[in-house]
């Protein structure tokens, strides 16, 4: 009987001892899990906060988002995005809006040196050329004399994959030639002779070369002769994996040339082109295109919701 009551004593101690502990375990396991599932929050937050700095989106806004957003916030990576996305919309800059009514549309291709101009404007005429219009393109490149044959690459590769196509390359006639000259003269054929557009392409220069600078400008004086109301539009073509030194390059070309949009290139490397956050932010230009290859298509109007959608892939 004793023995009865001890047994049963014992037993309720150890169901309780047991229930205490598994209870205990079953805590732990819940606030180690909430832990591991904190971290793992964290850490994809900490992925994507990398991924932005790493596709050079300026600190500045990175740290915005971040101490707008919680990592614990379900919805934080679609919250990045409409950030992002708030900067960019209504920034995709439209030809068409820069066309005058009547004689060739006149557009200005500057930047540093090997950002892509040239290429940028041969993958242009191919598409333009594709919708059935002309195009003359105005070599003022007059500082590399390879620079001349490079252009006329454009044009044979894009005359061997359209015979239909209207393009024609004026540039240099003769050595270290003043490329205001060349450029003038390129304008006034592209003029007489009614093609629908002319692309003037112009030398790498470093924009911290006063001289070269200066020579742009002149280019644009020169050509202003002709007809005041030209360029019709101009841009500045940025490599997007010189990470965010493009912003700089902005900034110091718009003290001698009008700047109306940009076009960002080789996006089809690593380069994302966030600096493109921070150069609408800080001048409000508009973005045109963005390249991506070196392939006759290689150029994208662009998109802001694509750009950044790219962001958060790969
Ligand atoms: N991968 C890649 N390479 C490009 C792109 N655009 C230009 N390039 C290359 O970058 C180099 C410089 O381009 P180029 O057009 O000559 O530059 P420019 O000096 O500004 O006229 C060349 O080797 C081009 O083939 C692009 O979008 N993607
Ligand atoms: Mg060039």
């Amino acid at each position: 009987m004793i023995f009865n009551f001890f047994k049963k004593v014992f037993l309720a101690i150890f169901a309780t001892k047991l229930s205490a502990k598994l209870s205990t375990k079953a805590n732990r396991n819940t606030s180690q899990m909430a832990s591991v599932s904190n971290k793992i929050k964290v850490s994809a937050f900490e992925q994507v906060e990398n991924a932005l700095i790493n596709a050079d989106v300026e600190w500045e806004i990175v740290e915005k988002i971040l101490s707008s957003i919680s990592p614990s916030d379900s919805q934080y990576k679609t919250k990045i995005k409409q950030y992002l996305l708030n900067i960019v919309e209504g920034q995709a800059g439209n030809l068409s809006n820069y066309k005058p009514s009547s004689g060739p549309f006149v557009l200005l291709f500057f930047g540093v040196n090997g950002s892509g101009k040239t290429t940028t404007i041969g993958k242009l005429s191919w598409l333009l050329t594709q919708g059935g219009e002309s195009v003359l393109l105005a070599g003022c490149d007059t500082f590399r004399t390879a620079a001349t044959e490079q252009l006329q690459g454009w044009v044979d590769k894009i005359s061997a994959s359209n015979p239909l196509a209207k393009i024609k390359m004026d540039g240099m006639r003769k050595p270290a030639e003043d490329p205001a000259a060349v450029c003038y003269r390129a304008i006034k054929k592209g003029i007489d002779e009614g093609f629908d557009n002319i692309f003037i392409d112009t030398s790498g220069r470093l924009h911290t070369n006063q001289n070269l600078m200066e020579e742009l400008a002149k280019i644009t004086r020169v050509i202003k002769k002709l007809d005041p109301t030209l360029p019709h539009l101009s841009l500045i073509v940025i490599d997007g994996s010189n990470g965010t030194s493009a912003v700089r390059q902005v900034e110091d070309f718009s003290k001698f040339a009008h700047i109306d949009g940009i076009i960002a290139t080789k996006l089809d490397s690593s380069s994302k082109a966030g600096a493109i956050f921070t150069i609408v932010k800080k001048y409000h230009k508009k973005i045109f295109f963005l390249g991506n290859g070196e392939s006759l298509s290689g150029l994208t109007p662009f998109s802001p919701q694509s750009f950044v959608d790219n962001f958060f892939e790969g």
